[in-house]
Order: C-alpha cells, then structure tokens, then sequence
C-alpha cells in the first residue's frame, strides 16, 4: 500500500538513499581503515597500508572530524580532533612558517579556529591566530592589485590560499571581534573577486601568475572557498552565482567533479560541500540547491564499497577493491555529515 501511494505520487523508493545512520557508518568505517594513535597523538594514514597523511590533508581530515562533531554532537569527535592535533603539533610544532605553502596555513588556521567556536578551547585559538598572522605578512602583497601569493616564491596568487585565507580572517574577526581582521577578510575577497571571478557566469579562475597571465580552470574546491568567503561578509549574489557555476557546470548528471583519487584534488568536493552548504542553510536556499547536494551525498553512498563501506572520490563509479587514499575518501565522510538525508527517503 504505502509503495503503491509512494508511486502514485511518483516518487520511487530508493534503496541507495542514505540516512543518517549511514553517515555514522562511513565516518566508523573511515576511523577504522585510516586512524591510529601513538599516545596522545592521533594520525590518519594516507593509504589503508600506508604511512600518515601531510600537513594540508591532515588540516582538512581534522576538518572532516568537526563536521561529524556538528551534525552529532558526540564529545567523542573532540577527543578525536584533539588527539590529531597533538599529532599534528608534534610534527609541525605551534609554528608553521617552515611550510612555503601559504594555503596550507590558511587550510590549518580555518581548523582551528572551527575547533575553538566549537570548545572554547583557547589553544586552538591562539595558534589559529599567530599563523594566521605570521602567514598572512609573508603573503599580502599589492603586486597584480593585492591578494595573497601561493607560496614564499612569489610567482602566483591563487584561488586555493585567498578563499581560504580570508575565510580564516572572518572566523577570527568572529572570535576576537577585531576589525582588523574583518577588513583584511574584505580585501583578500575583493581582490579574488576582482580578479579570479568571473561574474558574468560564476566561474572562480585557479590562479593568475605574476606575468598577469590567469588559469581559467574551476575546481570545486575554490568554488567552495569563494561561496564561504562570499558568505561570511554578505555578498551573497556572488556567493549565488558561483553556486550557480558549480551546480550547472562544473557536474556532470548533478555529480561534482571526478577527481583522481590518488592526488590533491582528491578532497575537493568536501570542501565544496562544505561551504557551499553553509551558504544555502544560512540563506534558506534549500529550495534551489538541496535536493543536488543529497543526489550527491546519495552517490556518494550508493557506491560505497560493501566490504569496508569506504567510498572513494569518484563518485559516479563504485568504489574498487585493493588499497584507497584516506584524503579521496575524506570527500564522501564530509558530503554525509554536512547534507541531511532526503526526508522522504527516511
Ligand atoms: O596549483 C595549485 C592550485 O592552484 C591548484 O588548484 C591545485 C590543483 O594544485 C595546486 S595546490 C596543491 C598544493 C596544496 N598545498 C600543498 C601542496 O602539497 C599541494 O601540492 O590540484
């Protein structure tokens, strides 16, 4: 009877729909392939054989254990991100300025200045603000208009630090209420707008080089960091347009990019995800973009391996056997916990 109804008003159940206790199971079932502890300190491997991830898939993996923490608010996920960030500080120290990328600064300073909005917890709040600050003076520059360079070489300035970075500075303005930051959150968007936008179809450009010369290429993952960025400071037809851009261009069938599971972009569609969602929740723009985000989250699921329920980055094809990459997977975790499952599917 209740099918007979369901087809009446033709909807079909579908048996690949996830729940929410299918996103519990993905995050158990990544903790039990990837995560190990020595001690206090915590770390995920880059394989299921290998050996622990590096400095901006760590960041981004600590990320992943956040959003599993705001949809269940289960104290375990801090105990979890806590033990990973002494992992991390007993590689990295409380200093990052040894590491040239300044995108993956920024990447670590949005995780911690999450993780103390979420604890109070003011060491994650102190070492969010030093690096934040240390990197962002190495990398401010007005050459090419302003903006923040990729790395200490100087040579570009790219999408993937200047979303991020002023997403950093607006967290920051949140928790310490310093206009400073506010207005360097403002610049850095500016100037990724001015530059690396396209407004006329939503497109965020990858980097332009310090000869002037810009790749035009779209990764998910630098639409996601401009719709936050966009967000936080209330450019919200910006923030529009590039959601636009990524849901009617960048997919294919409404499924986000298939990036390499074996390479950076492996991640990027959490990331997209990620904020991409923040902006539709904190807008009320369910109506245009949920449905999308849960045929996502539900591809995501439906190809989940059987054996380990791991899932892959690719996520129009089913998960292969053998060995996966913790930060491909991290994608599918992140899409899980961040979109809420189809409630007529519940
Ligand atoms: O070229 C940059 C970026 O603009 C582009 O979007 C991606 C595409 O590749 C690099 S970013 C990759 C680096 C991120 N930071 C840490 C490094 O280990 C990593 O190579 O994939």
């Amino acid at each position: 009877m209740a099918l007979l109804l369901l087809l009446f008003l033709g909807v079909t159940p579908s048996a690949s729909a996830f729940t929410a206790s299918d996103a519990d199971a993905i995050f158990a079932a990544y903790q039990k392939a990837f995560y190990y502890t020595e001690g206090i300190n915590a770390f995920y491997r880059s394989t299921t054989e290998g050996n622990k991830t590096h400095f901006w898939d760590r960041a981004e993996q600590m990320e992943m254990v956040l959003d599993v923490y705001e949809r269940t608010t289960n104290a375990g996920c801090l105990v979890i991100f806590s033990n990973l960030f002494d992992g991390f500080i007993a590689d990295h120290g409380a200093n990052w300025e040894n590491n040239d990328y300044n995108d993956d600064i920024m990447w670590m300073v949005i995780a911690c200045a999450r993780a103390h909005q979420l604890t109070g917890n003011t060491t994650y709040r102190d070492i969010a603000k030093s690096n934040f600050d240390m990197c962002y003076a190495r990398a401010w520059s007005t050459n090419l208009g302003g903006g923040l360079w990729w790395k200490t070489s100087n040579a570009s300035k790219n999408a993937c630090v200047n979303g991020p970075g002023s997403i950093a500075a607006s967290l920051l303005y949140q928790i310490f209420h310093d206009t400073n930051y506010l207005a360097k959150a403002q610049a850095i968007y500016d100037w990724e707008r001015a530059v690396l936008f396209d407004s006329d179809t939503g497109r965020v450009c990858d980097n332009i080089k310090i000869d002037g010369r810009i790749s035009r290429r779209s990764f998910s993952y630098n639409q996601g960091t401009f719709i936050g960025a966009a967000n936080f400071l209330g450019r919200t037809n910006d923030a529009k347009l590039a959601a636009n851009f990524t849901q009617q261009i960048l997919c294919i069938d409404k499924i986000l990019p298939q990036y390499e599971q074996d390479g950076d972009a492996a991640g990027f569609n959490g990331i997209c995800v990620r904020w991409l969602a923040k902006f539709m929740k904190e807008r009320g723009l369910q109506a245009l973009y949920e449905k999308w985000l849960q045929a996502n989250a539900d591809a995501a699921w439906k190809n989940t391996r059987k054996s380990d329920y791991l899932a892959w980055s690719r996520w129009r094809e089913p998960t292969p056997n053998g060995p996966l990459y913790s930060w491909a997977c991290s994608s599918s975790v992140v899409v899980m916990q961040i979109v809420a499952p189809n409630e007529a599917n519940q």
